[in-house]
């Protein structure tokens, strides 16, 4: 049995299977310039984020309706609910979305529409978060925040993505002000590919509670000490680090040096239809490769609970 577990980095988009991808394709009349799902997973050969995130903002093409969405939801929530999620907080793109045409009440009323079912079907709670691509203008993240005023009710914070170097967390300060007076939890991606100076960033000038990867902080050991201090989560990703060549291979990556570092880490799945597992599968690969000990799987566990925004009574109903 896979261990109870919360997951707080997962894209949504990025749970799109090949298979699911050419039967929205086909129900949306949409052209996709693979033959079939072999020759599509043959293209998941990345050499950074960027070949990546070009080929998942491609894909995006098939989602064109509410039932998309929700189909895309389910889909996930059945694969994270068989690998011991209990609780997902689950990242959308919507100017990815807007881009094409799609609006932003499109997307959420669809994924809401399979997370209303999510406890019932599938034993997991859910929380949505809006994120802002950080490779587009400041400006047309306002305009974004703005346009899901509507849904804010089913949008518990913002978080930020997205092609990392060259686009500072400060870029989004306004947006993130904005965000914070509307109640909203805040959290970015910081020091995937970006420098360390970005976690500091995300953490003073947009007051963020978590970092999603962060894997870079390693290269500064005052700021370890400070996340250390803080208890500040991190969003680790392992499988997705391989995949996109952060670290050279699963077993050079630094996760049993950030543990014994102290430091809050949680594993996560990122985008598992592109990166070669979900929740749980991750969790296996660290365990094989890194030869965590089960007291450490559990701490990653219990760590996943701790840095969720559950409240205290719901974080214990659903480890
Ligand atoms: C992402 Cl792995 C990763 N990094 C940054 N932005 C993203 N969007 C989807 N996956
Ligand atoms: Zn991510």
């Amino acid at each position: 049995m896979p261990l109870p577990k919360a997951e707080l980095h997962l894209h949504i988009e990025g749970t799109l299977e090949p298979e699911l991808a050419f039967e929205l394709a086909a129900r949306n009349g949409v052209k996709l310039p693979y033959a079939d799902t072999d020759a599509l997973r043959e293209a998941y050969r990345f050499e950074n984020l960027q070949s990546f995130l070009n080929l998942y903002y491609e894909l995006m093409a098939v989602l064109r309706t509410e039932r998309d969405f929700e189909d895309l939801a389910n889909a996930y929530l059945a694969r994270a609910a068989a690998q011991g999620v209990r609780h997902a907080e689950i990242f959308f793109d919507p100017q990815a979305h807007i881009a094409r045409g799609v609006a932003v009440g499109t997307v959420v009323e669809g994924l809401a529409r399979a997370l209303d079912r999510s406890e019932e079907n599938h034993g997991v709670s859910t929380h949505l978060i809006l994120c802002f691509l950080r490779d587009e203008s400041a400006e047309s993240a306002l305009a974004t925040l703005d346009a899901a005023k509507p849904y804010l009710d089913r949008i518990i914070g913002v978080g930020l993505d997205s092609a990392e170097v060259g686009h500072p967390p400060v870029k989004f300060r306004e947006v993130y002000e904005s965000a914070a007076a509307l109640g909203l939890r805040r959290v970015a991606h910081a020091g995937e590919e970006g420098p360390p100076e970005y976690i500091t960033e995300a953490l003073d000038i947009l007051g963020v509670e978590r970092i999603d990867h962060g894997l870079r902080c390693m290269e500064s050991p005052e700021l370890v000490a400070r996340l250390a201090r803080d208890r500040v989560p991190l969003t680790l990703c392992p499988l997705s680090n391989v995949r996109l060549r952060t670290v050279d291979t699963l077993a050079d990556h630094p996760l049993p040096a950030m543990l014994d570092a102290g430091l809050l880490c949680t594993v996560n799945s990122d985008d598992p239809a592109y990166f070669g597992g979900y929740a749980d599968d991750n969790f296996k690969a660290v365990r094989e490769t890194l030869a965590l000990t089960e007291e450490q799987l559990r701490e990653l566990a219990r760590n996943s609970f701790e840095a969720s925004f559950l409240e205290d009574d719901e974080e214990r109903r659903a480890r």
